[in-house]
């Protein structure tokens, strides 16, 4: 520890700490700009300058670490007139006209740095510079001449997001913010997580969907968790007058430490599509609005007489759903109706390889916090830069500090970009492929763990001839991950679609060799579907359905799409129950449509990929005639005279998880 005085206060830090973090800690306020808490200090803007007793000049409180009695001043004469210099500085290098700019008045820092200090007006006459303002991506809006150069997106893209599409081009007064080698940013390798956007202090990335709706102080915010895949990342959602304004990254988040993707940052502020409201039924061949009364009634007049039947329902819901809603769904349909199938929009596609094997192994997979320390990162039939994109922002931000990633699978994807490795492989050659790794390493010696394998010369060959890759690369590959000190194995829906326990299992065994796995440290990680597919799973909603003969389908679709293959499916029941919000060419051949909350007009509880167990909020209020899916199960029940009493988090306990659950 060091002690440290700032402003006659004495203060013990630990070494390394700089004055910023230090005053920080204390209470102290030092104005900032180009500092942000999850990026590294950077030093640019100077605002944080402090008077350091015996150094002969201010410093950056931001990048200048403490030692031990240092004397440190704030606030002194010459500090405030050093700032406001500062501030004039770098007002008079661009266009900040502020009554023009989207963030003046609260959400500007710079402006709100500038009020700090009293300063009313321009000091210095400003350069007006006549930057190309860049309106090329759908999400937002770079203008370059409200840029005040803190690099704050650049490290953001670099540092969190991992895909260094951002940089500075020229020197000095010239520097600009640009995409790749300066292209519009909406041809650029930009994957639209828009955490740059987040981080900029000033009106110089524009968010599109929520300029000139207001500051931050008009909207009312609440923290929750994003449904649109099985990561779970942690929000802070800013509401107007039941409206959502925009969606931002949270970076107290357990799971994502603020990042944020564009299916969790964009989309849900994008819906196009029409929402249902009212309830309908099929009359003389056409859908028409009905009261809940006469819906629900018709349908359990349907359904009460089928149940038990073996022909009788097949229910389907969506892994979107609330885990407390999933719980109900299955009570309902499979214990009480006694279902011919009771499954999941998923099917068990991302989960019932890994969900069998777990059977019998136990938790065998790990948290995504591996991937931070990961040296080297195997990444089989996954596509971590488009559907998992925060898992892969989690390593790809290491790959310039060394870290090597290896992406395998047939298809070429934006990932082979940043891959050190990329095996295009034949589609199904995984079993031989994972053999393949295992009899190179154990053959020549590099197991850190023991195996034995009779004919590894066979299992090599036919690696080799069923991937289509050389031998040579197979080789290579294999030593890298068996050298690596500390490996992760990631694989997607590549793998688990094969529904092929066995093939897990190698995969397991095979991290086991390279010791991705080990007492200490469980290096393998599955990345799962929607946001419920592991709690699905662990209801036992994961079987592939085929329809033969059911007399009647109930799909809890909730605010899901639904695929062509499972309306195709579906559409030749004699009776369908389309719970859903949107109209889609499902609800078009139901018969009977209740219409639902959607995710944000509802709370509940999600099981995300590494098995974190978190609530997501209500919101927003649902439209008048709208019902909560769990109001809609509990309703039918009671009109089938059956109680629904099971508890969720006793009925996930049923079977074993993949992963542990917290
Ligand atoms: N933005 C966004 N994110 C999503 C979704 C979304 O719609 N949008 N959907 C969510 C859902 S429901 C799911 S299930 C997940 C899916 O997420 P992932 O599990 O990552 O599945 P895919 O994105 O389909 O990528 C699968 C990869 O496997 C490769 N592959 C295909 N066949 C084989 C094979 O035989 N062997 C190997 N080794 N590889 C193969 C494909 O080329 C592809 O790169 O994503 C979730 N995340
Ligand atoms: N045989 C087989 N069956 C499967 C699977 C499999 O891999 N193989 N996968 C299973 C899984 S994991 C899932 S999630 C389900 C469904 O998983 P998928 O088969 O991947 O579903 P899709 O058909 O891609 O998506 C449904 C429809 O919604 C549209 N859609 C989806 N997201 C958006 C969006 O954000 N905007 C717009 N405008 N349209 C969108 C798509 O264009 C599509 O028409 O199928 C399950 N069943
Ligand atoms: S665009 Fe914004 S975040 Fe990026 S350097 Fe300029 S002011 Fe900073
Ligand atoms: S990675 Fe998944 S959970 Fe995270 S923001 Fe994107 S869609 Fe939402
Ligand atoms: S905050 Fe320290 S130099 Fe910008
Ligand atoms: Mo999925």
């Amino acid at each position: 520890m060091v002690q440290i005085t700032i402003n006659e206060k004495k203060i013990e830090v630990a070494e390394g700490t700089t004055i910023l973090r230090a005053a920080q800690m204390a209470g102290i306020h030092i104005p900032t700009l180009c500092d942000h808490k999850e990026l590294t200090p950077y030093g640019g803007c100077r605002l944080c300058i402090v008077d350091v007793e015996k150094w002969r000049v201010p410093m950056a409180a931001c990048t200048l670490p403490v030692s031990e009695g240092m004397v440190v001043h704030t606030e002194t004469e010459a500090i405030k007139k050093s700032r406001e210099f500062i501030l004039s500085m770098l007002f008079s290098e661009r266009n900040h006209f502020c009554p023009f700019c989207q963030v003046s008045g609260g959400d500007c820092e710079f402006q709100n740095a500038a009020y700090d200090e009293d300063m009313t007006h321009w000091p210095i006459q400003p350069g007006w510079n006549n930057f190309k303002v860049d309106s090329s991506h759908p999400y937002f809006i770079l203008d370059n001449n409200r840029c005040i150069l803190c690099r704050r997106c650049v490290r953001a893209c670099a540092e969190l997001t991992g895909n260094f599409t951002l940089s500075v081009a020229e020197r000095g007064a010239a520097s600009t913010i640009v995409a790749d080698t300066d292209v519009p940013l909406g041809e650029s390798t930009c994957i639209k997580c828009g955490m740059c956007v987040q981080v900029c202090p000033t009106g110089a990335l524009i968010d599109r969907g929520s300029a000139y709706l207001g500051h931050v102080k008009d909207f009312e915010q609440i923290k929750s968790v994003c449904v649109g895949c099985s990561v779970g990342c942690s929000v802070n959602i800013m509401i107007r007058n039941n409206h959502i304004v925009r969606i931002e990254g949270d970076f107290d988040g357990a799971v994502n430490h603020g990042l944020l993707c564009e299916h969790g940052r964009y989309h849900p502020t994008a819906e196009s599509r029409k929402r249902i409201t009212t309830p309908q039924m099929r009359k003389n061949g056409k859908l028409e609005p009905v009261s809940w009364e006469e819906a629900l009634s018709a349908l359990t007049d349907k359904l009460q007489p089928l149940a038990g039947d073996k022909n009788g329902i097949a229910a389907i819901a969506s892994t979107r759903l609330p885990v407390e809603a999933l719980a109900m769904f299955k009570e309902l349909f499979a214990d009480k109706f006694q279902g011919a199938l009771v499954t999941s929009t998923e099917e068990g596609i991302p989960t019932a390889a890994t969900s069998s094997f777990a059977e019998k192994n136990g938790a065998f997979e790990g948290k995504l916090e591996v991937l931070r320390s990961a040296d080297t990162v195997l990444c089989i039939g996954a596509n971590v830069n488009r559907s998992h994109m925060v898992v892969g922002s989690m390593f790809k931000r290491n790959l310039p500090k060394g870290t090597r990633l290896i992406n395998i699978g047939p298809d070429t994807s934006e990932l082979d970009y940043l891959a050190s490795t990329t095996i295009t492989t034949k589609p199904g050659s995984d079993m031989a492929l994972i053999k393949g790794f295992q009899a190179i390493i154990v053959k020549e010696g590099l197991g850190r763990s023991p195996m034995t394998i009779a004919d590894a010369d066979l299992l090599i060959e036919q690696a080799v001839s069923a991937t289509g890759a050389s031998r040579e690369q197979l080789s290579q590959t294999a030593q890298t991950l068996a050298r690596s000190i500390t490996p992760v194995i990631i694989f997607g829906k590549g793998i688990t679609a094969q529904r092929d326990e066995n093939l897990v299992e190698e995969i397991y065994r095979l991290a086991v060799l390279i010791g991705a796995v080990d007492s200490e440290r469980l290096g393998l990680i599955s990345v799962k579907g929607e946001a419920n597919s592991l709690a699905a799973s662990l209801l036992g909603l994961d079987t592939a359905f085929k329809l033969n003969g059911q007399k009647a389908v109930y799909v809890a679709l909730g605010d899901d799409y639904a695929s062509k293959s499972l309306i195709e499916r579906v559409s030749k029941a004699p009776y369908l129950v389309a719970q859903a919000c949107y109209e889609s060419d499902l609800t078009e051949k139901a018969d009977v449509v209740l219409p639902v909350t959607i995710w944000s007009e509802q709370e509940g509880h999600y099981i995300n990929l590494d098995g974190h167990m978190q609530k997501a909020q209500q919101v927003l209020t649902a439209p008048e005639n709208v019902r909560d899916n769990m109001a809609v199960f509990s309703e039918v029940a009671k009109r089938a005279n059956m109680a629904l009493e099971s508890d969720w988090q006793e009925a996930i306990l049923e079977r074993k998880s993949s992963v542990s659950l917290n």
